[in-house]
């Protein structure tokens, strides 16, 4: 029986993908702010409706040069629920993250808790929409307005999300894309910053381009963060299709929740909390309820050729190089430590056919 993983990145025409590089090949621009990246930069803009976007080559550089951008000093409050990237860029930044804890219902930063961990030193707030549900943005941008604290938020799950008032990305100072091939919308390796003006997204793309501002002139200690011109054709080819690649998506997730609310022990998400979602994930949290805990389960749907995924277990709060932080420890993120104790992230992409569900449901 074939294995299933978590994920599969779906793949443009092959056909395709070879006319674009063979106009890669006859232009011999690769890189640096060229045709192909010119036109995606554009039409993913469009697409997500935004105004001002910088395609970077990967969502981490991306958050790296996010935070540099607001030329920040001090301690950010973050999630230590989310991939490592998330804190390693606040880090990088020569920055101190500060763990606070998460909402039970949606995985994401409980507000209450941003505002008991601001001390004088705080200087920022870096949530992330988890699995793509989008944050309490209202309750955030207004404990920041009255703090005076700038917000970035990694959307690198948040892809084509909306909210009633249009993106999840026009949201805080910053909003940073994941575009790496395990996203719902990828280019091989990829991410972007969407920035509130023209201004700002200037200082970025210069930035990522080492600080370049012409032959002569390098403003500020800026580093690569460039996408590439194969990257780029890949992403025009994957926009094309990204929306058919959501509805598959949704067949997918909306299978899951109609079998699972059935079994006992087992629960997820509830749906609707975005206006539009993109099924980034699907995760389900295995309750004491269940007659297997967890890491049980995970091993046990492994032994059948389904390789689920602990996102995200360890906390990055547990991990060595921030374990010893006074916010890490376990009675500040009750929450974040139950759910990651029970959270398993169910395989969902657009070729997943729903016959591979069911045998995924039948193994539950
Ligand atoms: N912030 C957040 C909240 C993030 O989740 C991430 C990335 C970032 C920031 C940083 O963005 P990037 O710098 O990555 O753009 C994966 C991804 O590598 C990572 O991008 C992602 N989050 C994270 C949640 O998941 P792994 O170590 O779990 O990936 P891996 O290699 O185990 O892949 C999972 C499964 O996907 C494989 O079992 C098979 C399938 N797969 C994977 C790849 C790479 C494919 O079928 N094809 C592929 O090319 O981290």
């Amino acid at each position: 029986m074939k294995n299933i993983y978590v994920t599969q990145p779906f793949l443009p025409d092959l056909g395709e993908f070879t006319a674009l590089i063979e106009e890669i090949w006859a232009s011999h621009r690769l890189t640096n702010n060229g045709p192909l990246h010119q036109q995606l930069e554009q039409a993913v803009a469009e697409y997500l409706g935004v105004d001002h976007l910088s395609l970077f080559g990967n969502g981490t550089i991306a958050l790296m040069t996010a935070l540099r951008a607001l030329d920040l000093k001090g301690e950010v409050i973050t999630t230590p629920f989310s991939f490592v990237a998330t804190t390693h860029g606040i880090t990088w930044n020569g920055l101190q993250p500060v763990f606070s804890d998460i909402d039970a219902d949606t995985f994401n930063l409980d507000p209450e808790r941003i505002e008991a961990a601001i001390t004088p030193e705080t200087c920022a707030i870096m949530p992330v929409h988890c699995y793509g549900t989008p944050c309490d943005v209202d309750a955030i941008g207004e404990i920041a307005a009255r703090h005076g604290l700038r917000v970035i938020y990694d959307a690198a799950h948040a892809f084509g999300v909306r909210d009633a008032g249009g993106s999840v990305l026009r949201h805080g100072d910053l909003s940073v894309l994941s575009f790496h091939a395990t996203k719902v919308f990828s280019t091989l390796e990829g991410g972007a910053i969407i920035s509130p003006d023209a201004e700002t997204k200037q200082r970025i793309d210069r930035l990522k381009n080492f600080g370049i501002v012409n032959e002569v002139e390098v403003d500020g200690i800026g580093l690569n963060g460039k996408m590439n011109e194969v990257q780029a054709a890949f992403g025009l080819l994957q926009l094309r299709s990204v929306d058919a690649a959501l509805a598959e998506r949704a067949r997918v997730a909306a299978r899951y929740r109609a079998a699972i609310t059935g079994i006992d022990g087992l629960s997820c998400l509830s749906p609707g909390m975005a206006a539009r979602e993109n099924d980034a994930y699907f995760p389900m949290l295995v309750g004491e309820d269940y007659p297997l805990e967890r890491d049980a389960l995970y091993e046990a749907l492994r032994e059948r050729g389904i390789f689920a995924r602990r996102y995200f277990y360890p906390l990055i709060s547990s991990i060595p190089a921030y374990g010893d932080l006074p916010s890490a420890r376990a009675e500040n993120l009750p929450v974040a430590n139950r759910i990651g104790a029970q959270v398993l992230c169910l395989p969902i992409y657009p070729d997943l056919t729903d016959e591979d569900v069911d045998r995924i449901l039948e193994a539950l």
